[in-house]
Formats: C-alpha cells, sequence, structure tokens
C-alpha cells in the first residue's frame, strides 16, 4: 500500500491539498502525520521527503513530494475520479488557477497561516492580504461564470469538485479562521468547499489533534 505523509491537520496546508487529491483519487493509502516545528520534524520528514516538505506521497519505489506532481499522479492513477475537469478549456484554466495558488498569494499566507482550530476575533486584512483576497475572488468569480455549471451544476469552481478547489481549500479555511471580509459569492463558495465530505472529515479528525503551534495560536 502507498503511504501519505502529512504534517499535522490544523495547520498544514498544503497537506490538506494533498490529501484532498488522494482521497478524490481513491489511492489506498496509509496515513503518516508528523507535528510540524518540532526538533524532530526535520528528521521525521526527510525519512520520506526527499524536499523536507508535506505532503509526500510514497508509492513503492516512488515518492511524489509536491502537491501539484501528486495532483498529477493522481490524475493519471484514477482518470475518472475527475481530478481535472473533462473540458480541455475548463482543465487548463483549472491547472492555471491552480499553479497560481502553489506560487503565490505570500500576503495571505504569511498573514494567515492555516488554523483549523481559530475561534478568535476576525483580523483585519492589511493592504497586502486585501490583494490577494480580492485577487482569489476575482479567480473564483472567473471560474465560476465560465466553468461553474460542469457536468452537475455542483458549487465548485469548475462545477464539480476538483483539483483547483483542493488548491484553494486551505485559504477558504484561513478565510473563516480568520473572518475575511468577502462578496457574497466567494461567501457561498466558502461554504460549499467547508461541507464538503473530505472537508468535514479532515476538519474532524484535526479536532482531535493535541499539537499546538503557539505562535500561529496567538494570532
Ligand atoms: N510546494 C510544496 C510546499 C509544501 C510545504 O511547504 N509544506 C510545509 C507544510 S504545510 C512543510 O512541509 N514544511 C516543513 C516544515 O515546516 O518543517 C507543495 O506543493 O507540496
Amino acid at each position: 500500500m502507498a503511504t501519505l505523509i502529512l504534517g499535522n491537520r490544523i495547520y498544514s496546508s498544503w497537506s490538506l491539498r494533498g490529501w484532498l487529491l488522494v482521497r478524490q483519487a481513491g489511492l489506498a493509502v496509509e496515513e503518516i502525520v508528523i507535528p510540524l516545528r518540532t526538533p524532530d520534524t526535520a528528521s521525521e520528514i526527510g525519512k520520506h521527503s526527499p524536499s523536507g516538505k508535506v505532503p509526500t506521497l510514497v508509492a513503492g519505489d516512488l515518492t511524489v513530494w509536491d502537491s501539484l506532481a501528486i495532483a498529477e499522479y493522481c490524475a493519471e492513477q484514477a482518470p475518472d475520479a475527475g481530478i481535472w475537469p473533462a473540458n480541455a478549456a475548463a482543465r487548463a484554466v483549472a491547472r492555471s488557477v491552480s499553479a497560481e495558488m502553489h506560487a503565490g498569494f505570500q500576503a495571505l499566507r504569511g498573514a494567515w497561516p492555516m488554523n483549523l482550530k481559530r475561534k478568535g476575533p476576525a483580523l483585519a486584512p492589511d493592504a497586502a492580504v486585501a490583494a490577494d483576497i480580492a485577487r482569489i475572488s476575482a479567480i473564483w468569480a472567473d471560474c465560476r461564470a465560465r466553468f461553474g455549471q460542469g457536468r452537475s451544476g455542483g458549487p465548485f469552481l469548475f462545477g464539480d469538485w476538483c483539483a483547483a478547489d483542493a488548491m484553494y481549500a486551505p485559504v477558504v479555511s484561513r478565510y473563516v479562521s480568520y473572518g475575511a471580509p468577502l462578496d457574497p459569492q466567494a461567501t457561498a463558495y466558502c461554504t460549499a468547499v467547508m461541507n464538503h465530505p473530505l472537508m468535514r472529515e479532515w476538519s474532524e479528525r484535526a479536532s482531535t489533534e493535541t499539537w499546538a503551534i503557539s505562535d500561529i495560536d496567538a494570532l
């Protein structure tokens, strides 16, 4: 059986993406969860991941150590799982918005680290975070307007849940945790993502974790 190496569910945004993809693909995996920011984190992740990062998927003698690479691996292993949209134009845009997330939005990611247990007061976004939120809202609105009907007319970026939703799921979680000011369409998308069965399962399992990262919890 393959192994999926993850960081703590409360905080590890990239791990959430990889896990959502692997579960959507229906791959059978054993999960190893390694708490981040402990004295042993680097050595523990280093046993599995050449980059020292999670998520990492180990399947036999193959290691896949990046969330976008895991998306492509899942799409190839499970071609009928809908990892990417079936329509070629939608698929190209889904890959574009996923790559933009993968490479960008540093202000948002830095200011509002994922923290699924945060219930504190809303934090006002500074100008850089507000600019990231505006760009993400524009991406979501464009995807929904052009491709949102999908095959099912579902509520996700391309109608049906796909890798692009997995890539933005931690952003949604941050928006909920930190009380991002959003327009009604973005709010509706966030509600749909948080209610997805896989997001509920991840959140439930996160709620049983006891590891804490105090500087994130202090925000
Ligand atoms: N580009 C990577 C980023 C992975 C990443 O930065 N993961 C963080 C956790 S969310 C990590 O492994 N950090 C290692 C550490 O904190 O020691 C991907 O897409 O998977």
